[in-house]
């Protein structure tokens, strides 16, 4: 990770640059970066979240792969989840992979005199599609479905039925009643040519690659479109089935193929590890010969017992794996550095090179991530640098060839003027926040303070305010946006609101009509709702969910602008760099001018009311104390605190008497509470917050409920990760309703650890702490014991 930000920065910047870029990609059908850029972007937030599982949200890009669903497609619920493959990038991971399938199977492993118990492994190269669902009822395609999230796809049936080599009637005999074919359709590297040209020619604009092209030609509205392009289907397995199956995952493919469905040509079988490497060598050697572009190949356990015996975990099968072929790399020049501004005015270096090929994609730029980075490299203007694009990946400078530095080599310098808007470039040290206690982290991040003054800054908030998920202003599209600004008649978000036809006629390709459309259309999008707008209005680190979240719980714009950050992090899953982003917004004399603005040219807040019981019944007097972080005082003192003197003002008014009473209170931490208190700024903050507490309705309620007797009463659960079929707060409460205690760390005093997708380093400790780690499915069941 850039260590000049926060991970919350960046994971933040990285999800709105995301989320721009699906829209882009999936709903507008043109992708505005390459497919590797986007998939670098999306493997870093991905790898971000992984260490840091607790800044997972349900909204971020990497909870539902595949982006935005159109609203026009229905929504497909996979009966069976969609699971998703692990990676072996080398050798080592392959073996590790290999270990981990023989200790899960209790297979005896090698040493010296003999190889141990082999497994058999089926071999196929990992296609560069989309994969799909289609699902059979007596022999008949009846609908077929993206993979959407794993849990939800879309339903694309009438595309589906377009792909030549997909059978709307099952072949032969002896189907399952019910048959969920999976499999990943693509597109053929010549029919890719085929239709680029074609685009080309007819004046379009070409599709950056094959994967692309096949997602892009499956989400058409239009199914005639997607008729005239050149899909296929490879079917790689099964979800649901009513009925028998063969025994082996060759045996199924192989049915498959009998009732009319494509497998692949290269399906092999290899017996132990070794064998797999070979498979690997040689469908790299035979990579570019084939027809389709594949990204590795893929290996599963063959015997379908031991699949099941193996099972899976955080929606990876533990018994399959896809062997990603090694990233190429090239040399080339850097002849240049320019610098990018992000919608928070992040100012990015980004190299410009002497055009290369790699993997055949001609390359001329990298990022260079940030100014950490640059050093890290030590690259300069005009050294030999060694780019890599890999199959998935935006090309990364991965180091500099010190021998080939010229004499006329430069240092790269932050420009100290923001490039787009000549306004100061700031550099600001990071800081960290962690439980009320403010740290300078190592690094720095340069920023152009500009904001909406600057071009830039003002061009990314508007296609973030406009964007479908926000204020859904349709028409308004990125060019447009530009135009908007380029020509001064846009400086803010509600300047929108005062266009007129006259201005917008003007614009490059308007006329009478779309003028009056776009009209109409920023006029429908007047009344919002209060998470919409919240969610638009672009704050830091607020993405859907958490906008919903803050209108549901304090239901009212007031209510959110005024709310004090330790007030805000009552709400689950607020955390407190959210929570002070969300309050120095507010705080901006900038933002609240724009929002009054708004308010005046009419937009008009929908639903706004009262504030939600559920916020108000999470409040508690020994939840404050424990919030404050007084050292020495952790929940049990606080606990202990708020049974004995039942309300702040007591506390604060207590002296060191009073609190040498409280039971079990060492004298440290009555000291230390004292220090705290005696200090006026403190109990004025305790009080502040205690105050809007109340004032947002909420109640102290009785301290916790005797839990003894409980099933689970004195066991402390972690969960980290997503869940699927609830939210991480309704986990805990069903939970802590059995007596547990639910705590956000891992220790060795904790008892059992659930682990959902994105689960990250807490997972990666309970492992190495030994501790009983649950998948969603186990978790699921062992509650529904307890429950019954
Ligand atoms: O060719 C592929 N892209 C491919 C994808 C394949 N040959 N096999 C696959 N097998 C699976 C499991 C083992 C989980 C049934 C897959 C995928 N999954 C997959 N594709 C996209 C997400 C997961």
């Amino acid at each position: 990770m850039p260590s000049a930000q926060t991970a919350a920065e960046r994971i933040a910047e990285l999800r709105s640059e995301i989320d721009a870029h699906n829209y882009r990609y999936y709903v507008l059908d043109e992708p505005s970066v390459p497919d590797a850029e986007y998939d670098r972007l999306f493997n870093e937030l991905k790898a971000l979240e992984a260490e840091h599982p607790e800044l997972v949200t349900p909204e971020s890009p990497t909870q539902r792969v595949g982006g935005a669903a159109l609203a026009a497609f229905g929504q497909v619920r996979h009966e069976v989840p969609m699971l998703s493959l692990g990676n072996a990038f080398d050798e080592q991971d392959l073996l590790d992979f290999d270990r981990r399938v023989r200790d899960g199977l209790d297979l005896p492993g090698g040493d010296l005199f003999s190889a141990g118990a082999e497994v058999e492994y089926s071999c196929e190269p990992k296609l560069d599609g989309l994969a799909v669902s289609l699902l059979y009822e007596n022999g008949h395609l009846v609908r077929g479905a993206t993979r959407g999230d794993g849990s939800t796809g879309e339903d694309i049936s009438a595309n589906v039925r377009t792909v030549r080599n997909i059978p709307l009637k099952l072949h032969g005999s002896g189907w399952p009643s019910v048959l969920e074919v999976r499999g990943e359709i693509y597109m053929p590297k010549a029919g890719f040519e085929a239709l680029n040209a074609r685009q080309v020619e007819s004046g379009g604009k070409p599709f950056a690659n094959p994967r692309n092209a096949a997602a892009g030609s499956l989400r058409q509205l239009d199914p005639k479109i997607t008729a005239a392009r050149p899909l296929e289907l490879c079917a790689y397995g099964v979800g649901r089935s009513d009925g028998e199956l063969p025994d082996t995952h060759v045996g199924i493919l192989n049915a498959l193929r009998e009732w009319g469905l494509p497998i692949s040509r290269e399906l092999k079988l290899a017996k132990g590890v070794v064998e797999c490497r070979a498979y690997y060598e040689a469908i790299g050697e035979k990579r570019d010969a084939l027809a389709y572009e594949i990204d590795g190949v893929v290996f599963k356990v063959n015997s379908v017992a031991q699949q099941r015996e193996l099972g899976f975990r955080a929606r990876e099968p533990r018994w399959a794996i896809a062997h990603k072929f090694p990233a190429r790399e090239e040399i080339t020049e850097l002849l240049g550095v320019e610098f990018q501004v992000g919608r928070t005015g992040a100012i990015t270096p980004v190299a410009r090179l002497k055009p290369v090929q790699v993997a055949g994609v001609t390359v001329s730029n990298a990022t260079l991530h940030n100014m950490d980075e640059v050093a890290r490299l030590g690259v300069m203007i005009g050294d030999t640098v060694i780019v890599r694009r890999a199959g998935d990946v935006i090309p990364q400078i991965l180091g500099v060839i010190a021998e080939r530095r010229p004499a006329h080599a430069r240092p790269v310098h932050v420009p100290e003027r923001c490039p787009v808007c000549g306004s100061a470039v700031e550099r600001t040290q990071l800081i960290k926040r962690s439980k009320g206690r403010e740290s300078v982290s190592e690094g720095s991040i340069y920023r152009c303070v500009g904001r909406l003054a600057c071009q830039a800054q003002l061009k990314q908030a508007i296609i973030h305010f406009v964007s479908r998920r926000a204020m859904d202003i349709d028409g308004l599209g990125d060019k447009i946006v530009e135009q908007l600004v380029d020509r001064g008649l846009v400086g803010s978000p509600a300047d929108l609101y005062c266009l007129s036809y006259e201005q917008i006629v003007e614009l490059e390709g308007f006329a009478d009509l779309s003028t009056r459309n776009l009209l109409d259309a920023i006029d429908a999008s007047r009344k919002p709702t209060l998470a919409r707008f919240i969610f638009a209005l672009g704050i830091p680190d607020v993405g859907e969910e958490t906008a919903k979240l803050l209108a549901r719980a304090l239901g009212s714009l007031d209510r959110i602008a005024c709310a004090l950050p330790d007030v805000l992090v009552y709400l689950p899953d607020v955390g407190l760099e959210v929570a002070h982003e969300i309050h120095s917004f507010f705080e901006d004399e900038h933002n609240r001018t724009v929002i009054a603005q708004l308010r005046e040219r009419g937009v008009e807040l929908q639903g706004e009311g009262e504030l939600h019981p559920e916020f108000a019944a999470c409040a508690t007097l020994a939840g404050l104390l424990d919030k404050l972080n007084i050292p020495f005082i952790a929940s049990t003192g606080a606990q202990r605190l708020a049974e004995r003197f039942g309300s702040l003002d007591a506390i604060i008014a207590a002296d060191w008497l009073d609190l040498r009473q409280v039971e079990r209170l060492t004298e440290k931490a009555a000291r230390s509470l004292r220090d705290y208190f005696d200090k006026s700024a403190n109990a004025e903050r305790a009080r502040a917050i205690e105050a809007q507490l109340r004032e947002f309705g909420m109640h102290w309620e009785s301290e916790r409920k005797s839990v003894e007797g409980l099933p689970l009463a004195g066991q402390t659960w972690v969960l980290t990760g997503t869940l699927d079929s609830m939210s991480r707060d309704d986990a805990k409460a069903r939970l802590e309703a059995l007596g547990a205690k639910v705590s956000g760390s891992v220790s060795a005093k904790t008892s059992v650890v659930v682990a959902g997708p994105g689960a990250g380093s807490k997972l990666t400790k309970a492992n190495e702490l030994g501790l009983t780690v649950l998948d969603e499915e186990t978790f699921l069941r062992h509650l529904g014991q307890l429950q019954a």
